[in-house]
């Protein structure tokens, strides 16, 4: 039975996928020979926390089992794995040639000669390399690899790798469904609790190196010296495991803490006032990565208000912040009223700005064009600005897909954004090759480095206090899958599933092949049961938890379900063609003229691009009207499925774990039959309506 974390007196899922338990004798058998003695590089704080994780894991991995052989493993940056090994002979100079840039490493193997004691090294150039290294050999080891099938040479395909979090000063979490904030505000700096080193240690296991603290809807005080000293503390933390520490802040700072009387990013006091600013925050946090705003969006302040453009706004933070190797990262979320079309919005917004950014700024784009819905075509940013730096946001805790409740795998929906070809520079320009690029088109031609200086991603967090750190115990798969594709998106994402399930659940193939089966497919069911066939926002309003298509009040137009759908007795969908609000064209040919045509639209995007008649024949041979009920029906019975497999797993799962995960696919399975329930006789009503003006 799976004894994997089990808590070990911090609550049910504390470890995450970290609990490191006794891996079975045939798994760890071939990794004896090399475990004689295990040389880490000290020195640094991230090299200081490689070595830790060693003796944590190989103690929790191997305990004190059968005896280990005559090798070793070395850990550390070149100079200390030759001087470790005695110079740098011919067989060395394999472990510590041609290493990958930056913070990529290698896993190598000595060649085996006779006489020669087994040596696998973990070599980067960089202290922050090696502690990657060192997640990724133990990921090897605690996933039942063997030793040769470690061997691998790992470079990150953006540089940025961050968890957003919207959290408030007063510990609730905008969007959160995992108990408070896990920034205690009110001890710090003189209380730490132990809980951010664990945070952290989480994070860089897959190679996450960047936080943003607070909510982009963010309070002023954050920038008080009050607050800073805080987060100086948080950031100390951080950095010993390879973080740096962002802050959401807000565009009138300089008015409600600086006692101006205006936010206005040319006038010279305003600019004083940052610049001041970011003396401060480099004094207390020499690493500090930089802000995140989010500006003339929902009501938060921005340079709109002076008659200053994106650019101008993200400009003079950006020159405060440069020279002390600061980024601004500038949100792209932008909307209003009276639109006709709210997703073509923030390409409008921006477009007119692209080659404007300074440098250090990059401009934040959600993988969709709307707000994170089940599924969405990919944002037509990407591949559309060419001269400017773009960073992808995700949105890792689950606003729209069932929040706490749901077990919804997200990694194969960031992959299907991530592999979507938007032929910015001809076929293959795929969202993952423009990000690992810079983001803009014009990286694509860059012969150099792969990894531009301003790439990232970022996923907006599913994190909180609760013990299992984001609301179930199958929740930190996303936080897992998003670190593990933002290191690389080639990733195949059931791969990572099975990594994931063997650290947290166990090694057993059975079990493993079980939990991958509930797992693998919640993705496909949850966009059936909610919204298929690229419905959107049909979510009730505010919270977002369950169905209400008939949504069709409330102070905003393009916050009413009836306006994302359209239904009538015509058909249902939003004509985004070129006869309908031409949003397909702010896409690149061939893929805008793809999405124009309904005859060549993908099926999975139709209704998010098409007004459809209701007697249209679909690809099953059903029309609209008969498919939509029947992908609703495939969602709750996929829902009910995940749960039986989930039941038939109870002799393989100790039973507190397997109860508590039974009891939100009982919740998840509920609420796919209300969405059916409500959805789809509101949906029929109007293609009844058709038929009988059609009789
Ligand atoms: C932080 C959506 C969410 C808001 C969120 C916003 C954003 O509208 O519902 O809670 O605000 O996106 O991304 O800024």
């Amino acid at each position: 039975m799976s004894s994997r974390n089990n808590g070990k007196g911090r609550g049910l899922g504390y470890e995450l996928w970290l609990g490191r338990s006794a891996l079975p004798p045939d798994l760890g058998a071939p990794w004896l020979p090399f475990l004689g003695e295990v040389k880490v590089e000290r020195g640094t704080a991230a090299l200081d926390s490689a070595s830790a994780e060693f003796a944590r894991s190989l103690e929790g991995l191997f305990g004190t089992g059968p005896e280990a052989g005559p090798g070793s493993i070395i850990a550390g940056r070149p100079a200390f794995v030759e001087q470790t090994l005695g110079g740098k002979s011919a067989a060395n100079g394999t472990l510590t040639g041609g290493l990958p840039p930056g913070d990529g490493f290698a896993i190598r193997l000595a060649p085996a000669a006779a006489g020669d004691k087994p040596r696998l090294a973990v070599v980067s150039t960089t202290d922050r390399g090696v502690l990657y290294g060192t997640f990724a050999l133990l990921r090897a080891m605690a996933t039942g690899m063997r030793p040769e099938a470690a061997v691998s040479e790992e470079t990150p395909a953006v540089s940025f790798r961050m968890l957003d979090h919207w959290d408030n000063l007063d510990g609730s979490i905008e969007r959160g469904y995992a108990g408070r904030s896990l920034w205690k505000w009110g001890e710090l700096p003189v209380k730490v609790d132990p809980r951010y080193a664990d945070y952290a240690r989480a994070c860089a296991s897959v190679g996450i190196n960047a936080s943003c603290l607070n909510n982009v809807n963010a309070a002023c005080e954050i920038l008080s010296t009050e607050y800073l000293e805080k987060i100086a503390v948080i950031a100390g933390v951080l950095r010993a495991w390879g973080i740096r520490t962002f802050l959401s802040v807000n565009f009138s700072s300089p008015i409600k803490m600086g006692g101006l009387n205006t936010a206005d990013p040319l006038d010279p006091a305003v600019i004083a006032w940052w610049s001041a600013k970011a003396r401060e925050l480099y004094a207390l946090i020499p690493d500090f990565g930089g802000f995140v705003v989010k500006a003339d969006s929902e009501g938060q302040p921005g340079p709109f208000a002076y008659g200053r453009t994106h650019a101008d706004g993200a400009n003079m933070l950006a020159r405060a912040l440069g020279s002390f190797g600061g980024i601004v990262i500038w949100r792209a979320f932008v909307y209003g009223h009276g639109e006709t079309d709210r997703a073509k919005k923030a390409w409008a917004n921006f477009m007119p700005h692209d080659g404007e950014f300074e440098p250090n700024v990059a401009v934040q784009v959600k993988n969709g064009a709307i707000d994170f819905q089940p599924r969405e075509p990919v944002h037509p940013l990407f591949g559309s600005m060419e001269k400017s730096s773009l960073f992808m946001e995700f949105q890792v805790t689950q606003e729209y897909l069932g929040q706490g409740n749901h077990v919804v795998y997200l990694g194969p929906m960031w992959k299907e954004i991530l592999d979507f070809d938007t032929h910015a520079r001809g076929k293959g320009s795929t969202v993952a090759r423009l990000l690992s690029a810079g983001g803009g088109a014009e990286g694509l031609d860059r012969e150099s480095a792969p990894v531009a200086p301003l790439s990232g991603i970022a996923g907006v967090s599913n994190i909180g206090d609760d013990a299992t750190w984001c609301g179930s115990l199958f929740h930190p798969l996303n936080w897992y899958a998003f670190g593990r594709l933002a290191w690389d998106p080639s990733l195949d994402t059931d791969a990572i599933a099975r990594e994931w399930i063997a650290q947290t659940w166990g090694t057993d193939r059975g079990l493993i092949d079980g939990i991958l089966a509930v797992v693998s497919p919640s993705w496909e069911a949850c966009v059936d049961y909610m919204t298929p066939l690229c419905l959107h926002h049909i979510m009730r309003e505010h919270h977002h938890y369950g169905p209400d298509p008939a949504f069709d009040a409330g102070e905003r137009e393009d916050w009413r379900s009836t306006y994302y759908h359209r239904a009538d007795s015509a058909g249902l969908g939003f004509d985004r063609t070129r006869t309908g609000s031409g949003g397909v064209d702010q896409y690149r040919k061939p893929v805008a003229d793809l999405f124009d045509d309904i005859e060549t639209c993908p099926e999975k995007y139709l209704l998010w691009f098409h007004h459809v008649p209701w007697d249209r024949v679909l690809s099953s041979g059903m029309t609209l009207a008969q498919e939509l009920p029947a992908r609703y029906a495939r969602g709750v019975a996929a829902a009910e499925r995940m749960r039986e497999r989930w039941r038939a797993l109870a002799p393989r799962i100790d039973p507190a774990r397997h109860a508590a995960v039974l009891a939100k696919l009982d919740i998840q399975a509920a609420d796919a039959k209300e969405w059916e329930a409500v959805c789809v006789p509101y949906f029929l009503s109007f293609a009844k309506a058709s038929a009988k003006e059609l009789s």
